[in-house]
């Protein structure tokens, strides 16, 4: 027998779950300044997350599916993005969102069901949040093959859930960007649930990372937790992509240590010991105890910025209770180009 063709998939990570460095550190990390920004966007992410369940859970917002734990993973995305790239997020991508100039005030818009808060002002190329799984990876496909075709530096960053993967959607994706070496790049986060379906049972694959391969480029796992590894995985992805080498997969292993959203209650079907496990892994904590290790930051610098984060949180929830409510007509205005005969009679009925 004659093997025709072999495949690995490579595992990336600098620093471990107690902080420690456990390979040389790429240039960018030996820079303090460039490793406390990310760090300060992680916790500002997480505060972010915690007050909007709050205000779900007080009748001041629906349903809202939290990023908790899984935060350097769209912290690394906003941090190797330039501007002028275009981000096509699924929903647990805020921390990308917020360098990206979304405003907090949009995303808990969007979440009480106001579509104006997919409307973002500074950034109206960005692809809004995607609920319906996938779907982002071939709209995410025709962006890059817009770029290509006119000849811009410009890369597309498409991310997925573990659970998304198994759709359709995102094979002829990946098909489409391998046979076309679109400029993108896949980042799909395996955070070991889509809902209550535990990784193992969504698919028999060893990693999510090889379905690259069989687009026919190629696919890593990084550990999801280290900001350095992803930025790091990213940075080379996304400039392989600018200069014309075609597409990449970045599988991040991580732990959704929240429920789905605050419609779900996790405590139902996960098991306590492997979620305490998860948190011992928890992205935060690793950065923090390496950055204060190294005298880089302090507990006073710790306080001030829970300060700060507190008051910009509480200035963009000011802003997002004050927005007047949505008029009822815009349901029938931003559906079509020009709306159906059909629908010309309702929309006069709701036209107060
Ligand atoms: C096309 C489609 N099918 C089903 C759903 C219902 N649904 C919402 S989230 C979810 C699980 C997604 O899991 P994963 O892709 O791993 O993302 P995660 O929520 O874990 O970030 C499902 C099945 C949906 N939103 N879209
Ligand atoms: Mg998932």
């Amino acid at each position: 027998m004659t093997i025709v063709a072999k495949f690995e998939i490579p595992y990336l990570r600098f620093l471990d779950s107690e902080g420690k460095i456990n390979k040389p550190l790429p240039h960018f990390a030996k820079n303090s300044r460039d490793l406390i920004s990310l760090y300060r966007t992680m916790v500002l992410t997480r505060t972010f997350d915690a007050k909007a369940i709050n205000l779900q859970r007080t009748g001041k917002l629906g349903t809202y599916p939290s990023s908790l734990g899984q935060e350097a993973i769209s912290t690394a995305i906003g941090a190797a993005m330039q501007p002028n790239d275009v981000f096509c997020p699924a929903y647990r991508e805020y921390a990308a969102q917020l360098q990206r100039g979304v405003t907090m005030a949009e995303i808990l818009a969007y979440w009480s069901g106001d579509e104006r808060g997919n409307q973002f002002a500074a950034n109206p190329e960005d692809l809004p949040i995607y609920v319906p799984l996938a779907t982002q990876c071939l709209h995410a496909a025709g962006i890059a093959s817009a770029f290509k075709l006119r000849n811009q530096p410009r890369v597309v960053i498409v991310v997925c859930g573990d659970g998304a993967t198994s759709r359709g959607d995102f094979y002829e994706a990946i098909n489409l960007a391998g046979v076309w070496q679109l400029p993108i790049v896949f980042v799909v986060n395996n955070n070991q649930w889509a809902i209550s379906v535990p990784r193992t049972a969504q698919t028999n694959a060893a990693t999510l990372a090889q379905k690259a391969i069989a687009g026919g480029f190629a696919g890593e796992q990084v550990d999801g937790n280290d900001v350095i590894a992803v930025k790091y995985a990213l940075d080379n992805a996304i400039a392989k992509a600018r200069a014309g080498s075609g597409p990449s997969l970045i599988e991040a292993i991580t732990y959704r240590l929240c429920d789905h959203t605050t419609a779900d209650d996790a405590k139902r079907y996960w098991d306590p010991q492997t979620v305490e496990q998860a948190w011992q892994e928890e992205p935060i904590k690793r950065l923090r105890q390496y950055l204060i290790k190294n005298k880089h930051w302090d507990e006073t610098q710790e306080a001030h910025l829970q300060v700060e984060c507190n008051q910009q949180i509480e200035q963009a929830v000011t802003e997002y209770m004050n927005l007047p409510p949505a008029k009822l007509t815009d349901m029938f205005d931003y559906l079509y180009a020009s709306l159906p005969a059909i629908y010309l009679e309702q929309r006069r009925e709701v036209e107060i």
